[in-house]
């Protein structure tokens, strides 16, 4: 019988869900990944990992897939990484965000519950709960005041959390993590979109790139740091909630400032406002204080907002010129 500790990610073909595999695997663990069902099998981020980590089809949607699922595998950690997470989609399709973002919580929390209540629980939680916020810098005392249906969600999703280990005695965390980045970001979100654009200017100088509110400010860190932060939280003794961020704050523009620089041009040249890409309701500023978990925890970021954004572009300029060949 393996003597590995058996781990079940949901969101493995995510980026998150995808880093922490790998970091998982660097941990020994015997590594099982959920994913939807899918016409067309396209599991890009975790392409590298084929015969390192065992794949099982269930949905967020499907209490039985989830239940047959643990029941199954009967995992020692559990992390909650699949989720509706794209802010704009949450306002076109709130009620499958909430399926997914909120309620799909409550669905493996009652899996566990049932089945194999020593498993350790993490929940993705996110700093777009703190949304409109008056109190600098958001820490896990922090009130939450989201501003879209994604933000609402999130919200359920951390309380339920939080019910579920006061009301059944369950180890379960909620990570409450700022933004993070990485050459595997999905290319609609804001990062993503303008190193991709950035490196493909510096092929073809004449392009432009349509963004919203340059103004917003975002606490921005580097996605194979916070999984780390997820890790840790379930090893501690005591099931918790911790805010996972760098403290450091920077706008849109000053993403397009340096990655534009970065490929020798100037973002002024390819940015262009689009109105219609502003939203409903913004969310303006977050910044975090992660004090509890680098106290708790001996948590540190590592990867500065500079050099994430440079190897962002780097890692695009290198896919861009390989399609172009
Ligand atoms: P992501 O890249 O969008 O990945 C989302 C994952 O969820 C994908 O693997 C997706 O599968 C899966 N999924 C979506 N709906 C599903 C369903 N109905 N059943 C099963 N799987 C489903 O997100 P991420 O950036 O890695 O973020 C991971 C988690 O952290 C999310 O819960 C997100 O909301 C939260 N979070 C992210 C950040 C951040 O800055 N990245 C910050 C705070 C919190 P497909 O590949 O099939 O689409
Ligand atoms: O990159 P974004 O789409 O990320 P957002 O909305 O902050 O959400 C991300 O981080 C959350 C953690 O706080 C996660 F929970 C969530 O799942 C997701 O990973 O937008 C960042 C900012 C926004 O203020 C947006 O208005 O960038 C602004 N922005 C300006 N122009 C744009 C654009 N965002 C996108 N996606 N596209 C634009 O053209």
């Amino acid at each position: 019988m393996s003597q590995k500790k058996i781990v079940l990610i949901t969101g493995i073909t995510g980026q998150d869900g995808s880093y922490l595999a790998d970091f998982l695997l660097s941990k020994d663990y015997e590594v099982h990944g959920m994913i939807r069902r899918s016409s067309t099998e396209r599991y890009e981020r975790i392409e590298h990992l084929k015969g390192k980590v065992e794949l099982h089809q269930a949905d967020l949607l499907d209490q039985h897939s989830i239940t047959n699922l643990v029941d199954r595998l009967r995992p020692d950690e559990l992390y909650n990484l699949a989720a509706q997470s794209f802010v704009p989609t949450s306002w076109d399709q709130p009620l499958l965000t909430a399926e997914y973002t909120a309620l799909g919580v409550t669905r493996i929390l009652e899996a566990i519950r049932l089945l194999k209540p020593d498993t350790k629980f993490y929940q993705a939680s996110s700093s777009e709960m703190f949304g409109k916020v008056k109190i600098y810098p958001q820490n896990e005392d922090t009130p939450f005041y989201p501003r879209s249906p994604y933000g609402v969600s999130k919200v359920y999703g951390h309380w339920i959390t939080v019910n579920y280990r006061e009301s059944y005695d369950l180890f379960a965390c909620s990570g409450i993590l700022f933004n993070h980045e990485s050459k595997r970001r999905g290319i609609e979100f804001v990062t993503r979109k303008i190193t991709l654009a950035a490196a493909k200017a510096k092929l073809d100088p004449s392009r432009k790139l349509k963004l919203g509110n340059l103004e917003a400010r975002r606490d921005w860190g580097f996605a194979g740091d916070y999984v780390r932060a997820m890790w840790m939280m379930l090893q501690q003794e005591k099931a918790d909630d911790y805010v996972i961020a760098t403290g450091v704050m920077h706008t849109v523009q000053d993403v397009a400032e340096l990655a534009y620089a970065h490929v020798g041009l100037d973002w002024k040249d390819h940015v262009v406002v689009d109105q219609g890409l502003f939203r409903p309701a913004e969310v303006d500023q977050l910044m975090g204080d992660a004090s509890k978990a680098k106290k708790e925890l001996g948590w540190e970021p590592e990867v500065s907002f500079e050099e994430l954004i440079r190897t962002m572009v780097d890692a695009d300029l290198e896919r861009v010129k390989a399609e172009k060949k």
